[in-house]
């Protein structure tokens, strides 16, 4: 570990000061290996690298065949989809996470033609690298 000092404005120590609170960091050298970290990863899925993620769905599976649509697409990504896990929330609702790993711009692809469908209630993807 190098210790090395930083040097800001006000109002930058400020902003920082702000994403130690809010993402709850025990102090401000975390937040600095945070925003690196964080940065590392949006890098890599602009450069269209090799991530992993997580794609959040919460859908009413009664919904109009919204479930054998799921399926279809995600079948069109055999060796990106790592992992489903379906959770019944209540009668109608259901969350489903899915694991992923693959070329960053497939791995869009794949979650936004998730979000897209019809009847779909909430969808995001989580972006995080492989290492
Ligand atoms: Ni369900």
């Amino acid at each position: 570990m190098k210790r090395f000092g930083v040097s800001l404005e006000d109002n930058l120590l400020k902003d920082l000061d702000e994403i130690v609170n809010k993402q709850k960091l025990p102090n401000r050298s975390q937040a600095i290996r945070y925003l690196i970290r964080k940065n590392q990863v949006d890098d890599r899925w602009e450069a269209n690298q090799e991530v992993s993620g997580c794609i959040v769905l919460v859908y009413d599976h009664h919904k109009r065949d919204i479930l054998n649509k799921s399926m279809s697409i995600q079948h069109d990504y055999p060796s990106t989809v790592l992992s489903v896990q379906h959770v019944h929330l209540d009668h109608h609702n259901c969350l489903e996470t899915i694991a992923v790993k693959g070329k960053a711009f497939q791995l869009r692809e794949l979650s936004d033609r998730l979000i897209a469908l019809k009847g779909m209630k909430h969808g995001e993807m989580v972006m995080s690298a492989l290492d």
